[in-house]
């Protein structure tokens, strides 16, 4: 773990994301180069895929990682199925996720849209907003997802978290998503 030198990566110290580039650095670092995220996200054909998702809260205000929030965030994935939601980990400050287009002609930043103001309007709790934008990078055919999922569960080592209960992160599994 680094230090926790605030900064544009998510609040995240910049040597997290020095291992397993494509999608932690596309997901983190194309905030400092471009200010807004590129979402460049293709779906071609029958082949499958797999979008690597990164969420953020407002200000990187550190309000997510709650049982409450946690289990309203499952529910609401649950019923946002236009896109199925994968592996997650909820991070105090922002959200990783896997997904997968579920048959859909509704696009993923529709979808991440939807799933946030449905969330907002059950959660109730003015102060906690999500930031507009999001991150999102399609996995590689030759990427396999089970390695940037252990990649992506290592995350709450690597932000230091380990043995802070108030901000131990929580992470699971909506729906098995296929990569053949
Ligand atoms: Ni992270």
């Amino acid at each position: 773990m680094g230090t926790n030198v605030p900064n544009a990566n998510c609040g995240l110290p910049e040597d997290d994301h020095t291992t397993a580039r494509a999608e932690q650095q596309d997901a983190h670092d194309s905030r400092k180069k471009r200010r807004h995220p590129a979402h460049g996200v293709l779906i071609i054909g029958d082949q499958p895929t797999i979008v690597f998702v990164t969420v953020c809260t407002k200000y990187r205000i550190r309000w997510l990682a709650t049982p409450e929030v946690h289990c309203l965030l499952r529910e609401v994935w649950t019923k946002a199925t236009a896109w199925l939601v994968g592996r997650y980990v909820v991070m105090p400050d922002h959200i990783h996720l896997f997904a997968a287009p579920n048959d859909t002609p509704i696009t993923l930043d529709k979808w991440i849209t939807y799933w946030k103001s449905q969330f907002s309007k059950r959660h109730g709790v003015p102060e906690h907003r999500w930031l507009t934008d999001h991150w999102d990078t399609r996995l590689r055919h030759e990427e396999s997802y089970d390695q940037k999922w252990e990649y992506v569960r290592r995350n709450p080592v690597r932000h230091g978290l380990v043995g802070k209960p108030e901000d131990r992160p929580f992470q699971g599994e909506i729906h098995a998503l296929r990569w053949e």
